[in-house]
């Protein structure tokens, strides 16, 4: 990749540096000459694609001037570089962002509309790359976000899904999932970098021989080789004049790799090699799918870490042929198990490939790579049968023998005789069909483990990583997750940002501690009532877009209650369910009922093969049929499930929010992040102390915070007792009609069997206790329509939410990464 042609300009370190001009006539400009030179269009035929396509090339040909010169810093032998790994990055729509954090919204906007066009329309032409999951995926694009905006030098490492997670659509209440092309009609933010290319084996067999020397050489013969492309996506720093880079891996078929069926007429044998090498990246694996040992997933993983790893190599070899020094040029962060298999390719990488002694070769790859857990849920940890393993990874399974053989030694001098100890700390599970575990591969390889929240970090110490907490208690850290202002309010929020802007100052986009000085806010009556201005504005835009995209009216003065997150079952979207058939039940018994109105929103997919979410997916929607036609709570009550919740969509609905449902079962969310987004945009939460809901609680002050349920103590003793979900539905009334009336057919047009799977699950099993914290919720959710109709007090509690939700900006939990884990330096701030 070294082949750089030299010329005069080349030879000079700032090279070529034709900086645009970013007014509104050079954009005007710009945008005319894309849209003739790239699009190949006139003016008069073009489509709103093409003028967004023509916006987005002249707002990234503006980013390219700042991140040509970032992107120098990597041969800065001083400066450490982070690379974060991770198989999902849920960036959302560039085009916004990248005109917030550059500043260059008002040039854009009037150029756009000096052309007879609004950037609303063109900003609502981008398909969103969702090229992840959930909260992982979204957490790791809050994370480039700050690492650009604080000037650290990183690289996002990740995969080029040509499917990112399907778009959701909803067919007679139910899910249905469809591709999400999102690359249709082209993507204007990604570089594809022909030149950066790696290959990557894949199975076959591995032979020993002894070279010359008499040493002993491993030659790894594989089945199979592939090649991965970079692509390359700048990320803007917020005023930081940084620009961060997304790198994602695409899978090709290597050139000359299969020739020779070429030659021997086996063309189409050749072709379907192409097809499959190119399958690798096809498509995003939904989470929570039951079952594990999908290969084509474990490729993947094992795919675009290689291509990483050598990338950085590379990188490295440009500073030093030192490979023992690697852990000086870069912190490796592992985003949950997904690129765990790094430990073992780095060590792979050094020993194999650059004849590193084993010994230095583990110094190095420990001291460089870190790891965050973000579940506890056991079917959620990551093991990979060994079969399959071995098949795909021949090479890798011998490393990884041998790294736990060298490990259990260790665990065994410090634990003498600890059989069932060794068992359960080896890198291979062996009870009842054989795995590899890549929890643990990832903590024997890393120096550092962390959880995403207090309460986390806690119950990962004493729970699933227990074993490695007591050997190695000093690699243990947490660092609360965080989302960033700019994206979640400063864009999604306008209204907001600049009430909070007028009243303040700016400074809060970047230091959002300074967020507290709103709290002397919260007693003007004027300031109050623009900030419920904002709010219903908020409401109304919301309320617009519901009743296009689902057909129903929504009232936009009643209490906006909110619960956008995946549909799980430990997330309890059925409590929820469960409430609002109590209210439904208490109007029809007592029309005099003192209830104000509420309107109940849903958003989330459910993993396409996760049943009982699918069915409660249903439920909501069936409910809301019934609900939403009775004429006795007509006004009172409505429900709607909004599709296709994604990262658009969310920018519209948090700020929206007067009550954030966060009542997944005390123990179970590693953190959340909506819950963030809720709170920083002026919502109350209702939930339990679970993740970082109990941070957020003690954050926004107690009073200001509607907390239910048992907390994470209390739900292992009451599963430990025994539980019997049956006792809490003979117990209460109203419970019991809830349920009684979902099995009795009333949602389901008598269909009495449709919901029986999910109502014989609550009575019978309940793993997430949601009947045993029915009655505590409820009493909860009488107390925040107590204070809704306190409407000045409750914008009072709304302003004091925001204030103090500085911690929860994705720029300190940065910070922390960078003291705790990566010993990264963190540079003054850009004066801007
Ligand atoms: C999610 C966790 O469920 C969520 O609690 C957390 O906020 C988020 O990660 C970011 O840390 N897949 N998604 C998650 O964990 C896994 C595994």
């Amino acid at each position: 990749a070294n082949n750089t042609v030299k010329t005069a300009a080349s030879s000079q370190t700032q090279g070529h540096n034709p900086r645009r001009g970013v007014g509104t006539a050079a954009m005007n400009r710009a945008i005319l000459d894309h849209l003739h030179f790239t699009m190949a269009r006139l003016p008069a035929l073009a489509s709103r694609n093409d003028w967004y396509m023509a916006l987005s090339h002249a707002v990234r040909d503006r980013m390219l001037d700042d991140w040509l010169a970032s992107l120098h810093h990597f041969r800065n032998k001083e400066l450490k570089v982070v690379s974060y790994l991770s198989a999902e990055f849920l960036l959302g729509p560039h085009l916004g962002n990248n005109l917030i954090n550059t500043g260059m919204w008002d040039a854009a906007r009037d150029a756009v509309e000096s052309l007879g066009l609004t950037l609303e329309d063109l900003l609502r032409q981008e398909e969103e790359p969702g090229l992840g999951n959930g909260g992982l995926g979204r957490l790791a694009a809050c994370y480039l976000d700050s690492l650009a905006t604080l000037r650290i030098p990183s690289i996002g490492y990740g995969i080029r899904y040509e499917f990112g997670i399907f778009d959701q659509l909803i067919r007679d209440g139910w899910q249905v999932e469809t591709a999400d092309k999102w690359l249709k009609f082209g993507n204007p933010w990604e570089i594809c970098r022909s030149e950066i290319a790696y290959e990557v084996k894949m199975g076959g067999h591995t032979e020993y021989h002894h070279d010359a020397d008499g040493r002993l050489a491993i030659a790894w013969l594989p089945v199979k080789v592939i090649k991965g492309v970079a692509y390359d996506t700048p990320i803007a720093g917020y005023r930081s004049r940084i620009t961060g880079l997304l790198r994602l891996w695409k899978s090709e078929a290597v050139e000359s790799f299969n020739f020779q069926a070429f030659n021997a007429g086996e063309y189409y044998h050749a072709v379907d090699e192409k097809v499959v090498s190119e399958s690798i990246t096809k498509v995003l694996y939904p989470n929570d799918e039951p079952g594990v040992g999908k290969l084509l997933r474990l490729a993947q993983q094992y795919f675009f870490v290689s291509c990483s790893l050598q990338d950085m190599i590379r990188v490295h070899l440009l500073r030093s042929p030192r490979l023992e020094e690697f852990d000086q040029t870069f912190a490796v962060q592992m985003n949950d198990t997904h690129p765990s298999l790094a430990v073992a390719e780095l060590m792979r990488l050094l020993v194999d490939e650059h004849g590193l002694g084993w010994d230095a070769a583990w110094k190095v790859t420990r001291s460089t790579m870190a790891y965050t857990n973000h579940t506890l849920l056991p079917e959620a940890l990551e093991k990979w049968p060994l079969q399959l393993f071995a098949n795909l990874l021949p090479r890798h399974l011998e490393i990884v023998y041998e790294i736990n053989r060298r490990f259990l030694d260790e665990v065994s001098q410090a634990y003498p005789g600890d059989q069932a100890r060794l068992a359960r700390m080896s890198l291979i599970e062996e009870t009842g069909g054989k795995f590899v575990r890549m929890a643990n591969l990832a903590s024997v390889g890393s120096h550092a483990i962390n959880g995403v929240a207090h309460l986390h970090t806690e119950l990962l110490k004493e729970t699933v990583l227990a074993d490695f907490y007591q050997m190695t208690p000093g690699k243990f850290c947490n660092v609360t997750n965080g989302v960033t202002p700019r994206r979640w309010v400063l864009l999604s929020n306008p209204g907001l940002a600049r009430l909070i802007s007028e009243s303040i100052g700016e400074e809060w986009v970047t230091a959002p501690e300074k967020l507290r000085k709103l709290e002397r806010f919260a007693s003007d009556p004027s300031f109050l009532s623009a900030w419920r201005w904002v709010k219903d504005a908020n409401k109304r835009a919301l309320a617009a877009t519901i009743l296009e995209r689902t057909g129903v009216t929504v009232d936009p003065e009643s209490l906006f209650d909110i619960q956008v997150k995946r549909i799980h079952e430990y997330k309890r979207q059925h409590l929820n369910l469960l409430h609002i058939l109590t209210l439904y039940h208490r109007i029809k018994r007592d029309p005099g009922a003192q209830i104000p109105p509420r309107t109940f929103i849903f958003g989330g997919k459910a993993a396409p093969g996760y049943f009982m979410a699918k069915l409660i997916i249903k439920l909501i929607n069936s409910v809301a049929e019934v609900v939403n036609t009775d004429p006795e709570v007509a006004g009172r009550l409505k429900v709607v499930f909004f599709p296709d919740f994604n990262v658009t969509n969310g920018q519209l609905i948090y700020p929206a929010a007067d009550l954030s449902e966060q009542i997944s079962t005390s123990g179970k969310e590693a953190s959340g992040t909506g819950n963030m987004k809720f709170s920083l945009n002026g919502a109350l939460t209702i939930g339990t102390l679970d993740g970082a809901n109990v941070e957020i609680r003690e954050e926004v002050g107690e009073e200001n915070f509607f907390l239910f349920g048992l907390n994470a103590t209390e739900v292992q003793a009451l599963k430990k007792s025994g539980y019997h979900p049956g006792r809490f539905y003979e117990e209460d009334g109203e419970l019991r009609e809830a349920i009684d009336a979902v099995r009795s057919g009333l949602f389901s047009h008598g269909d009495a069997g449709l919901f029986q799977p999910l109502v014989d699950h609550l009575l019978y099993d309940d793993e997430y206790l949601a009947l045993a914290d029915y009655r505590s919720y409820l009493e909860c959710q009488e107390r925040v329509s107590t204070a809704f109709r306190q409407r000045e007090l409750w914008s009072v509690k709304s302003v004091l939410n925001v204030a103090r939700m500085g911690k929860f900006s994705s720029d300190r939990s940065i910070r922390e990464y960078c003291e705790k884990i990566w010993k990264v330096p963190i540079r003054p701030p850009f004066p801007h």
